[in-house]
């Protein structure tokens, strides 16, 4: 996605937290832990490795296409091998969802909008139910997993976290399917770090599983301050950072 980021500064979905100076990302995201998958026992049934929205769209050449998105996906493949459960998120909107810019007049891509339910950043549209764009990339394994959550499908709500729409009420149904399965410890990786990533990795801690984000297997939107913010949510929320 080509961001110019002056343009953007204003528009953050993080307004609270609009200390965003150049080069700060790089070197915050290159803070992972030294914590390994492989000091973790990973692969028993209390286990899951949740893969969130690895679609055409968010992967270079698609209409929010996520730099390298497509690049965390050998990785990913090989993850899932260590896990016995996996669930697969798919964002999923109808054409005319209220989260696309082209759905409002004058209005700029990425800029914010209030909705009922609070700020909404307005993206270009994106994963289109039935579209080559929601598709899953054609190199994920989608093989292994035995549930795929959508999100996003209903017209006036958008959904970033994988347990919760972004009115914070309407649930996706994804935690009383793994308090179902005795899961414990939520694994997450995918696409975007600072979006979809982090809602659902905040969701899932404060539901009560433990979680840890898979740093080398998921990769960041980048907004101004979208990265920082997730940081420092991660901090407040116990939750890890974890390589493969
Ligand atoms: C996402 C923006 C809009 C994501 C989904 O998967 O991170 N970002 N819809
Ligand atoms: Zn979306």
């Amino acid at each position: 996605m080509v961001l110019n980021r002056r343009k953007f500064i204003k528009y953050s979905l993080f307004s609270s937290l609009l200390t965003y100076s150049a080069g700060s990302f790089s070197s915050l995201y290159a803070s992972n832990s030294n914590l390994s998958l492989s000091d973790l026992n990973i692969g028993s049934a209390s286990d899951i490795l949740l893969i969130i929205d690895m679609q055409n769209d968010f992967c270079p050449g698609g209409s929010l296409g996520v730099k390298d998105g497509d690049k965390i996906i050998k990785n990913i493949n090989l993850i899932q091998n260590k896990f016995n459960n996996v669930v697969l998120t798919q964002d999923w909107h109808p054409k005319d969802h209220s989260s696309f810019v082209t759905e409002h007049v004058n209005k700029d891509v990425f800029s914010s909008i209030d909705m009922p339910y609070g700020k909404q950043t307005l993206w270009p549209a994106h994963c289109v139910q039935g579209t080559e764009g929601a598709d899953f990339h054609k190199d994920l394994n989608t093989l292994k997993a035995n549930t795929i959550i959508r999100k996003g499908f209903r017209k006036g709500i958008d959904s970033y976290s994988a347990f919760w729409e972004n009115d914070k009420v309407t649930p996706t149904g994804l935690e009383g399917t793994l308090r179902a399965m005795g899961v414990k410890r939520v694994f997450i990786c995918g696409l975007a770090l600072d979006f979809c990533v982090a809602y659902s990795a905040i969701d899932s801690a404060i539901a009560g599983f433990d979680t840890y984000v898979i740093m080398n297997a998921t990769k960041p939107v980048d907004l101004p301050g979208s990265i920082e913010a997730t940081f420092t949510a991660f901090n407040k929320y116990n939750i890890n950072k974890v390589n493969l």
